[in-house]
């Protein structure tokens, strides 16, 4: 059964989140949004002590991609700790719904955990016209679409943009959400294993920084110092496309097409680099939730 310490099957983490929404229906709500390609079903957790209150929307998503199974584990555990205050209080919903989406690409998720020769595997499942599977859904999403770090190639195994943009359901439910709740979105953070970064838009390019980049720069820094506090190492703070460029990223789709203000790749963790060992979740899901904690509070103070 689910372990929040652990990495779970996408059988056992729909479980958890029926029995989270079951268990605190005061707070929780499943949002159906539907299916992958392969038909699994995808759900979004909201988070909210009063839904009706047009509080600010932070919403996280992990696990576009296939192989980073801290993502979707660091998403989960997010979930975990906004249901379970010690005393009940639960500071963080003050002021500010969650939304979270734990796993965006469960296809490639369970194709990962089906054996070791496919633990790599990054893009989605989809088949097109190609004898190929898949679309890097980092690639897909429909800003600045193809403009660089992307290949065309569909058998291109990282970074395949798609025939088209969106050409995905799973990045086309991620787009709904953002468009659907556009006005109260005030954060995005899509989760991502890679080295340690914390990086804001954009994200095609390392030419120049949106104008608002100071207060990028400032919040990704305070998250860092956060996480540092808790006894975690430091995330490197920078423009995603200062560190490379890649087009078709959900981050900048959500800062430049949505407006969504606040928008970062958030990237687990040090030291590693796709595969993060299971052993060492009980030790750092700690210390990143303490930079949630510094996300929810600015966006509570701000908005
Ligand atoms: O390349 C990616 O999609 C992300 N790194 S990963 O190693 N997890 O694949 C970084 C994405 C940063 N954002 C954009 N380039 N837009
Ligand atoms: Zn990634």
């Amino acid at each position: 059964h689910f372990n929040v310490y652990g990495y779970n099957s996408y059988a056992n983490i729909l479980d958890f989140l029926e029995d989270v929404a079951r268990r605190h229906s005061d707070i929780v709500q499943l949002q159906p949004l539907g299916n992958s390609y392969q038909g699994r079903p995808v759900k979004l957790v909201k988070i909210s002590k009063n839904s009706n209150a047009g509080n600010p929307i932070i919403f996280i998503d992990a696990g576009i991609h296939a192989r980073e199974w801290v993502a979707p584990a660091m998403a989960l555990y997010i979930i975990h700790r906004l249901t379970n205050h010690p005393d009940g209080r639960r500071k963080e919903l003050e002021g500010v719904d969650w939304y979270i989406l734990p796993v965006v690409n469960p296809d490639g998720y369970e194709y990962t955990r089906s054996s070791k020769a496919n633990r790599l595997w990054r893009k989605t499942m989809s088949k097109t016209n190609s004898v190929c599977v898949g679309v890097d859904g980092n690639r897909n999403y429909g800003f600045k679409w193809a403009v660089s770090g992307v290949s065309s190639d569909p058998c291109n195994k990282e970074t395949y943009a798609g025939p088209k943009p969106f050409s995905e359901p799973e990045t086309r439910m991620v787009r709904n959400v953002m468009v659907q709740n556009a006005q109260r979105m005030k954060l995005y953070v899509s989760l991502h294993s890679y080295g340690q970064y914390l990086v804001y838009p954009w994200g095609y390019t390392g030419d120049f920084l949106p104008k608002e980049w100071k207060k990028l720069d400032k919040l990704a820094k305070r998250v860092s110092a956060a996480v540092q506090n808790a006894g975690g190492s430091p995330f490197k703070v920078l423009s995603a496309g200062k560190w490379y460029a890649a087009a078709g990223g959900s981050d900048d789709y959500a800062f430049g097409a949505v407006g969504v203000p606040y928008s970062y790749t958030m990237e687990l963790t040090n030291g590693y680099e796709f595969v993060f060992p299971e052993v060492l979740l009980r030790n750092v899901l700690p210390q990143f939730y303490e930079g949630f904690k510094a996300f929810g509070a600015q966006i509570r103070n701000e908005f």
